[in-house]
């Protein structure tokens, strides 16, 4: 069965990439005539990794064409997914499998209201990636990727076609938990190093707000998934430290003039606060600040 890719971009390439090489059948979704024509002037997707450059000329196609779609990888920002998958819902068969390669909370739950009859599938990564031109993609950081639906499922058939293209990835029954901790991970570090224009270790001169941030966080994950709260603190100065010469992706979107996902980070969590009852003013005032700084270099605030 072919995988469908609908968003090749830094993400999504690295995984037809891996797939296609691994002898798995891939079919990539261009948003349009033109960028159908520049993939083919360019040849295919490059992927690079260190020195070693690989070109993958993978059909492609648009989101009209007619061929069903029984698995997709949608690999877009989470403040595109929902138009992008309505672009392609009259190709899902009833029995389709969507995996949700987005950041954050929200954008999942916004494409399985448009899927009913589709298995949507969450998904969790740590790999790192960038685009150095149009299709071709920098694999910047070895990672892993956990897969899983809520409610709990078993892992589907094709689960194995994962460790077969080198794609390191793990089935888990608590998807939800982890997309919540990485949500709270990102809140806690990424506005910050906004705000102060600093790289992620630039943060260590702020321990007292990244604390407060994180007792905050700790609040809300008790009400939406308390095992994601379990040692929020530590983890998170892990990754500071980690990542310490680092620029965050919310940095890095800000320095270059590129929408940012807040609304599925940080307003999402400041939304499931009000939501749950909960007075958070850390990551309220967090919210405006971070707000009103994207407003004034003529950024989305959502
Ligand atoms: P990206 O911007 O590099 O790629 C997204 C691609 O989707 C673009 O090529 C865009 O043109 C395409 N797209 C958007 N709408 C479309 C439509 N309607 N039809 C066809 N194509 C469409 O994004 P990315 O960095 O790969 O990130 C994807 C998701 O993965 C984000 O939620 C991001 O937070 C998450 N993520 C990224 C990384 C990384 O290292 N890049 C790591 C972990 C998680
Ligand atoms: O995921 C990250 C990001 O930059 O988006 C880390 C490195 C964890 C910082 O929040």
């Amino acid at each position: 069965m072919s995988w469908h890719l609908l968003g090749a971009g830094s993400l999504g390439s690295l995984w037809a990439a891996r797939l296609s090489s691994a002898g798995h059948s891939v079919e990539l979704i261009l948003r349009n005539e033109q960028r159908l024509t520049d993939y083919l002037r360019a040849g295919g997707l490059q992927v690079r990794q260190g020195e070693q450059v690989q070109r993958h000329a993978l059909p492609a196609g648009l989101a009209s064409d007619p061929v069903p779609i029984r698995r997709l990888l949608l690999a877009c920002k989470a403040y595109d997914a929902a138009s992008a998958i309505a672009s392609v819902a009259s190709r899902l068969q009833p029995d389709s499998q969507v995996i949700l390669l987005q950041n954050g909370l929200g954008s999942q739950q916004a494409v399985a209201d448009l899927l009913p009859q589709s298995q949507c599938i969450g998904a969790s990564s740590t790999e790192g990636a960038y685009r150095e031109n149009d299709f071709q993609v920098v694999f910047a950081g070895q990672g892993h990727t956990w897969l899983g639906t809520s409610p709990a499922s078993p892992a589907p058939d094709w689960f194995g076609e994962l460790a077969s293209a080198s794609i390191p990835a793990s089935w888990v029954d608590d998807i939800d938990a982890r997309l919540w901790r990485k949500l709270a991970l990102n809140c806690a570090i990424n506005p910050l190093t906004v705000l102060h224009d600093c790289r992620n270790g630039g943060l260590r001169a702020h321990e007292s707000e990244v604390q407060t941030l994180c007792d905050e966080l700790c609040q809300l994950l008790a009400r939406c998934a308390p095992e994601a709260a379990i040692g929020l603190h530590e983890t998170v100065w892990q990754v500071i430290n980690a990542t310490a010469a680092n620029y965050s992706s919310m940095y890095q979107d800000v320095q270059q003039g590129r929408r940012t996902e807040i609304d599925y980070l940080l307003s999402h969590a400041c939304r499931s606060a009000e939501q749950h009852g909960l007075t958070l003013p850390a990551l309220n005032q967090l919210q405006q600040r971070l707000q009103h700084h994207l407003q004034q270099r003529g950024l989305p605030c959502r």
